[in-house]
């Protein structure tokens, strides 16, 4: 009885720690991010990685669609490899875009909403 309680304890602590890694290609087919919207959990950590001929950006935005970049918000350095990471954290959505001159307006947008 005491026994099968300790391993119920540990079960309860793996789940509430493991922490998801989420993975999303920039640019790999296009002005896109794959996927362009993903469902996280506060404390996953979203990697995106750069694989592309030109420079692309993972810069927060004030609005969904939205090109404007959110003061205070993430934001990666432009970058065409390498990859830019951010742990969830809030209650989202969260809504980014490309910021490289004339990749957002060709719908270079991407979200992450939290998972239910
Ligand atoms: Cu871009």
């Amino acid at each position: 009885m005491q026994r099968s309680f300790a391993f119920l304890l540990v079960l309860a602590f793996v789940t509430f720690t493991s922490a998801a890694h989420i993975a999303i290609s920039v640019g790999k087919n296009g002005l896109t991010y794959t996927p362009a919207q993903a469902k996280v959990r506060v404390g996953d950590k979203v990697t995106w990685t750069f694989a592309d001929t030109v420079a692309h950006t993972v810069t927060q935005s004030t609005a969904k669609g939205g090109c404007k970049r959110l003061a205070g918000g993430f934001a990666s350095t432009t970058r065409s490899n390498g990859t830019f990471s951010w742990v969830v954290k809030g209650a989202g959505p969260w809504y980014y875009h490309c910021a490289v001159r004339g990749h957002c307006a060709a719908g270079m947008v991407g979200s992450l909403t939290l998972a239910k």
